[in-house]
């Protein structure tokens, strides 16, 4: 089986283009699929973890930030495999790793800039490379780079000087240990020994690097799982490193890109590159938890990872309309960044975050602190809603009126949130409809605020 995906994976195109491999994992995905993995059955979060769950929810909007040697490269951050490179290849790269410009409080302040509530920074990607002071082996930044410091230190203490919550995405796929061995679907090419201790790779170095960065780095929201899905019916000892997390910081949230239903401990879970049960990338689940809180993460361009040639850049109407549609969907949004070797965020990624930050500082309302709206989201666009307000975002509607599914309850206004005039509507059995105000020029979203008064 690896085999043939080592095969079918060999394109240094990416797997986007790979439409004969997303059939494959899709079939994977339905021989794995987990009916009885959906419950939490054997895992009660802790009072802080709940309150950390709906604050989360309540953030709505987050950044990604991909970042790590590959960066140097700027060839995203499968550099490693798509180039076929071998452990002793790749070992040059963090010699040229020396980030003079990074500045952790202009990412802060970016990021909060933009409208942002939270920050994922990959602690390690699939490379293995720590990018951070660890004491399980000298593959770190601190040991290896010219930098010799610990970003992920600087940019903790500015997170919480500046009161915006850190979660720390951790790759289990690890193509650089020899430890991660049985391999699985990836890592074929690194030139490493066909022997390798499962049990130690987990128990001693995961679990010795997760107790470091949540340990050494003061609170944490919590850690981003990705990778799992390289072995999808390992043994992963999950139960025992979620205990181990939930023990050092109860209140820090297990997210896990495993691409499956959710499994007991996780307590948020997450879709890439899609909106809930969507699935268009065509390897995320349908399945949808209607307990946990829901995340999806996307691109600003095409790529994780720095990559000099990705010029495809989402405007920011197109980011707005990701964030909204996710909001609509009860979902937050987690929008990468992959700053450059220098350390610097390139000014193509900044200004789009920041209209993006533009947008929220005028239409926050209807995104902070909502969950998915009652009405059905269409084509048109979606709803939200918070306390007795139903927020109509329209994102695709031309016609003056807007007809609406049936919402139970009564509304008794309807207001444009840009600038709250009133504006005409009707309610009856078959539903709600809008006259909906005059779009301006280059309007992402016209949000209409329907106050509800809903049945008791
Ligand atoms: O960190 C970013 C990417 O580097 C990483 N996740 C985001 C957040 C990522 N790695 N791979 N992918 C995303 C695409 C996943 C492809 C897969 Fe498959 C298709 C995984 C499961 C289906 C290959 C085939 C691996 C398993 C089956």
């Amino acid at each position: 089986m690896a085999g043939l995906a080592r095969i079918a994976l060999a394109s240094s195109a990416g797997f986007r283009t790979l439409k004969p491999v997303l059939l494959l994992c899709l079939l994977a995905a339905l021989v794995l699929a987990e009916p009885n993995a959906v419950g939490q059955s054997d895992y009660t979060p802790a009072p802080e973890n709940l309150k950390a769950r709906k604050e989360f929810q309540d953030a709505r909007f987050g950044m990604f930030i991909h970042w790590g040697v590959y960066s140097v490269l700027g060839a995203g951050e499968w550099v490693f495999r798509d180039r076929k490179l071998t452990v002793d290849e790749y070992n040059h790269l963090p010699l040229f790793f020396d980030p003079e410009k990074f500045d952790a409080k202009v990412w802060v302040d970016l990021a909060k800039a933009s409208g942002m509530k939270y920050i994922t920074i990959t602690s390690r990607h699939h490379d293995g490379f720590a990018m951070f002071d660890s004491k399980l082996s000298d593959w770190t930044v601190v040991k290896r780079t010219p930098y010799k410091r610990d970003p992920l230190k600087m940019l903790a203490d500015e997170c919480h000087r500046q009161g915006i919550k850190l979660f720390f995405y951790y790759s289990q796929l690890d193509w650089h240990n020899p430890d991660y061995y049985p391999r699985g679907w990836t890592g074929w090419d690194s030139g490493r020994p066909n022997a390798g201790n499962w049990d130690r790779y987990l128990d001693e170095y995961m679990d010795g690097q997760l107790s470091e960065l949540l340990s050494n780095y003061g609170p944490i929201g919590g850690i981003w799982f990705d990778g799992m899905w390289d072995k999808p019916d390992a043994d992963w000892h999950l139960s025992k490193t979620y205990a181990l997390i939930h023990q050092l910081q109860p209140a820090a949230l297990i997210i896990s890109n495993h691409h499956q239903t959710p499994k007991p401990g996780e307590d948020v879970q997450t879709f890439e590159r899609d909106l809930p049960g969507h699935n268009s990338a065509g390897f995320n689940t349908q399945y949808i938890s209607n307990q946990l809180p829901l995340e999806s993460s996307d691109t600003v361009n095409e790529s994780w990872g720095f990559n000099i040639g990705d010029d495809k850049y989402k405007s920011p109407e197109e980011l707005v309309h990701r964030l909204v549609r996710a909001a609509g969907n009860n979902s937050n949004l987690l929008l990468n960044v992959g700053p450059m070797p220098n350390g610097e965020i390139q000014p193509e990624f900044v200004s789009r975050l920041l209209a993006v930050g533009q947008w929220l500082s005028k239409y926050g309302d209807s995104i902070y602190g909502t969950r998915g709206g009652p009405i059905p989201a269409g084509d048109w666009g979606v709803t939200t809603r918070k306390e007795n307000k139903i927020y109509v975002h329209v994102l695709d509607w031309a016609a003056p009126l807007l007809a609406l599914a049936p919402i139970p309850g009564t509304i008794t206004a309807a207001n444009s949130l840009a600038d709250g005039s009133p504006l005409e509507f009707t309610q009856n059995a078959n539903g709600v409809i809008l006259r909906l105000p005059q779009a301006q020029n280059h309007e992402a979203d016209r949000v209409v605020v329907l106050t509800w008064q809903k049945p008791n």
